[in-house]
């Protein structure tokens, strides 16, 4: 972990293993808030490349994102799945977007698991049933998408009188956007959640957030 009192200097890239969807995104807005090098591996899930083995050395469970830093703790080389992880990987790395103080550090870590255990894969599940699946399935598409609006709910209320999940802007506002930002495909009206409308918006006022959206589109 970083000391606030000497900034981390990285001075190889990091090793991004990517495709643009919300979980890759994360990342990538991650390393765009942070300012770092990396080079980027495009991996095309919709050709299956998340099973190629030596894909599977790094992300053993075939999915996007993964990182590899050649700077790790005690200066080797580590690789990094799952996107909270990595997200929480590289703000502690860097003393950034993920606060030191405990207290603090707690919120982010509820709304970064509240993002990876529902507002992802429930909207995940959504969008799969009402844009992808093969058979219109009534049951599944009401189920998920009740889902989807009770958690743009949560997070709209979250939202009322605060700028960003968690007191200052954090990994879990990066997380959380990566998904927001498909609000379409889960056919979500943002008008009627107000407050994740006014934060979706002041997230993409951010240039690092719009570069990280907008990889390999
Ligand atoms: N919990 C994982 C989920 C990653 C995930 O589902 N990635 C998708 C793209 S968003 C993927 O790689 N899918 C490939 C597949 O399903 O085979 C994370 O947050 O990193």
């Amino acid at each position: 972990m970083s000391s606030s009192l000497s900034p981390v200097v990285q001075r190889n890239p990091i090793e991004l293993y990517y495709w643009a969807t919300p979980n890759g995104r994360k990342v990538s807005i991650m390393l765009e808030e942070l300012n770092l090098p990396y080079n980027t591996h495009f991996i095309d899930i919709l050709n299956d490349e998340q099973f190629a083995p030596e894909f599977l050395k790094i992300s053993p469970n075939n999915r996007i994102p993964a990182i590899v830093d050649p700077e790790g703790p005690g200066g080797g080389a580590i690789s990094v799945f799952e996107s909270a992880a990595i997200l929480k990987y590289l703000g502690e790395k860097f003393d950034r977007f993920y606060p030191a103080d405990w207290r603090q550090r707690v919120q982010v870590d509820e709304w970064l698991f509240w993002q990876m255990g529902g507002f992802g894969p429930m909207l995940g599940q959504a969008h799969h049933f009402l844009e992808f699946a093969k058979e219109k399935v009534p049951y599944a598409i009401e189920r998920y998408h009740t889902e989807a609006k009770r958690l743009y709910g949560v997070i709209d209320r979250r939202l009322e009188k605060r700028d960003f999940l968690a007191g200052e802007y954090s990994i879990a506002d990066i997380a959380c956007v990566g998904w927001a930002n498909s609000y379409e495909r889960q056919r979500i009206d943002l008008n009627k959640f107000p407050n994740v409308k006014i934060w979706y918006e002041r997230l993409l006022d951010r240039p690092a957030v719009k570069r990280g959206l907008a990889l390999g589109e």
